[in-house]
């Protein structure tokens, strides 16, 4: 089972949307698995932004996601990490497809309101650099049979 790490950012938050994307991702079928709302140290921030350091908009970026509380999340099911991805849609907004989060709800990249893990190994690095093990909660619903193929 595929786990990916979503991040309402601090423009999600503050908009009031935080219990809309909650709502996409559960009416998806995905299970959540864990759940933190949090302020984001420069530390944490740098180490999961690592790979745009020395961007032009690695700063920004920086200053955006320390700027204000965010909710941080761990879902998972098959193909956890493609889902979540569509769900959210493109990281420009404008080009993110109809009906996703960011086409519906966000007009500029800087202010993309999400954040969603773009592969299985990532997904598997960030989950661990955002959550200790025991905040990963493992359990069933009845209704996963019906969502769940195997
Ligand atoms: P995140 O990580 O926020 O889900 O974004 P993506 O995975 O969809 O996209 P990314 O890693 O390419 O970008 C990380 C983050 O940087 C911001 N950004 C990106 C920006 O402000 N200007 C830019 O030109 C780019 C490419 C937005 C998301």
């Amino acid at each position: 089972m595929e786990r990916t790490l979503v991040l309402i950012k601090p423009d999600g938050v503050q908009r009031g949307l935080v219990g809309e994307v909650i709502s996409r991702l559960e009416r998806r079928g995905l299970r959540i698995v864990a759940a933190k709302f949090m302020k984001v140290e420069n530390k944490l921030a740098e180490t999961h932004y690592a790979i745009h350091k020395g961007k032009p908009f690695y700063d920004g970026l920086i200053r955006y996601i320390t700027s204000a509380p965010v909710l941080a999340m761990v879902w998972e099911g098959p193909n956890a990490i493609a889902a979540v991805r569509q769900t959210m849609g493109s990281t420009k907004p404008t080009e993110a497809a109809p009906g996703s989060v960011r086409h519906d709800y966000a007009l500029e990249v800087g202010r993309n309101l999400t954040h969603a893990s773009d592969s299985v190994e990532n997904g598997e690095n960030e989950v661990a650099l955002w959550f200790k093990k025991l905040e990963l909660v493992e359990w069933q619903r009845e209704i996963d049979r019906w969502i769940f193929e195997k």
